[in-house]
């Protein structure tokens, strides 16, 4: 049996965790693959609005085992924060849920260092989310990390002692002081829930369950344009976001890995700086973030906005081998009489590429557009495809033709029950 694989194309926030929750009926695992409380997953459903961090988007689904996969760096004190909420809202996870043991811990030092970093750019900010997502990366590559498994050690106190001494030292070199006492308090409380969890070998669990013929779908956190290796560099996160990162982050090999789902939305955002060709800084892309209600979920930070841009979503599909595309927030672009595609984008030495381009390369980037016509006419209670206006219609024809990868689903609404499945 395979492993489908769901991802984000853009700069995250497509989407993803709606499409997990209406995917979800159909698999009876979902894993989290990269990633940690940087990531914010909307799901909605019966008037409720559920946002999870690290919890995998599964969780609702009594049927689903989640899994906190190796490649995610976890968060404990606000992992068991949103147990607790699922808890306060009925949600029985506690045999469905398991935390891999290889997962790398966030400590609160990761999240002062996380900061300590961000302040001593100055202008070149990468606008991370603070929640310590780069430093721990780095002390998993660096071979510092502790790792989920390392709290039913004995010795585990004294290895954060030894990690947290070290990060001490190096808020020291931009003199400034770590200053995490009482953040270290919560820390230990929610360690010690955190061991009465399911923490196992989850490449074991995974496989075992490939074995017995289980259906696994992997959800991804952000999105290709902010990966560490292909993204919009320094300005990414520092994971693979791609498909690729299901395998290392899960423990999957390669073959067994069978549909990809990439999800964008029918215009484009970004959180955090970076090239982004397509930005609208004008009062279209004030008009989007209104009716996208486009605030980051995690930080409530205002995204930016502007219109779809396919050179990046080209790259995108490349590079996740995506076999299907869903299309997210169509319901934003109700009102407008205009949508603008950004096909290819122009050069400063008078070329034009179709290619998504790198570094300076797209700061000087200008997107050429296709102009195509609004629908003009309320999308969300549309509950059947046949009824999409003509309008809409064509704007997705000519991106299959453009992106040459089927649009399966077109989202018009946050609710589980506004997703129009085409064939
Ligand atoms: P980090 O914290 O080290 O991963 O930040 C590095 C860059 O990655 C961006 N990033 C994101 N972009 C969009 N959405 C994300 N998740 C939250 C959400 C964001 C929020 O779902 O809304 O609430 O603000 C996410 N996570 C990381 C980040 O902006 C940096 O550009
Ligand atoms: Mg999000």
């Amino acid at each position: 049996m395979p492993v489908d694989v769901l991802v984000g194309l853009q700069w995250g926030d497509e989407g993803k965790g709606k499409i997990v929750d209406v995917l979800a009926p159909t698999y009876d695992v979902v894993a989290r693959f990269q990633g940690g409380p940087n990531a914010g997953h909307t799901l909605t459903f019966g008037g409720m609005k559920h946002v999870l961090h690290q919890v995998p988007s599964g969780i609702f689904h009594p049927h689903i085992i989640n899994v906190v996969g190796n490649g995610v760096v976890l968060d404990p004190v606000i992992f068991l924060g949103e147990l607790q909420k699922l808890t306060d809202r009925g949600v029985d996870w506690a045999q469905n849920l398991f935390v891999s043991k290889k997962a790398q811990l966030i400590l609160p030092s990761h999240r002062a260092l996380d900061r300590i970093s961000e302040e001593s750019r100055g202008g070149g900010k990468i606008g991370s989310t603070l929640k310590g997502i780069g430093p721990t990366y780095q002390d998993k590559i660096g071979r510092n990390g502790l790792r989920v498994g390392d709290i039913l050690l004995p010795s585990f106190s004294e290895r954060y002692a030894e990690v947290v001494a070290r990060h001490a030292k190096l808020a020291a070199f931009y003199e400034r002081e770590l200053a995490i006492e009482s953040a270290e308090e919560e820390f230990f409380a929610a360690i010690e829930s955190l061991r009465r969890l399911q923490l196992t070998d989850t490449e074991y669990l995974l496989n075992d369950m490939l074995q017995q013929g289980k259906r696994i779908l992997a959800e991804g956190a952000q999105g290709a344009l902010l990966d560490i290796d292909f993204g919009t560099y320094p300005f990414v996160t520092s994971s693979n976001t791609i498909v690729a990162g299901a395998c290392t982050g899960l423990g999957i090999a390669p073959r067994h890995i069978d549909k990809v789902y990439g999800i964008s939305k029918a215009y484009c955002t970004r959180v955090g700086s970076g090239p982004f060709p397509t930005e609208l800084s004008d009062e279209v892309g004030e008009r989007i973030r209104q009716a996208g209600r486009e605030f980051g979920s995690t930080t409530g930070r205002p995204r930016r906005c502007g219109w779809i841009d396919l050179p990046s979503l080209r790259y995108s599909i490349m590079l996740n081998g995506v076999t299907e595309l869903h299309l997210m927030k169509a319901d934003v672009l109700d009102e407008f009489d205009e949508i603008k595609v950004c096909t290819h984008y122009a050069t400063p030495d008078g070329q034009q590429t179709t290619h998504f381009l790198d570094g300076d390369g797209l700061q000087g980037a200008t997107p050429v557009y296709v102009t195509l016509p609004g629908w003009r006419s309320e999308l969300q209670n549309l509950n059947n495809a046949s009824a999409l206006p003509i309008e809409l219609q064509s704007y997705i024809k000519f991106l299959e033709e453009q992106l040459e990868v089927p649009i399966r689903i077109v989202s018009v609404g946050p609710d589980r029950a506004s997703t129009l499945h085409l064939n």
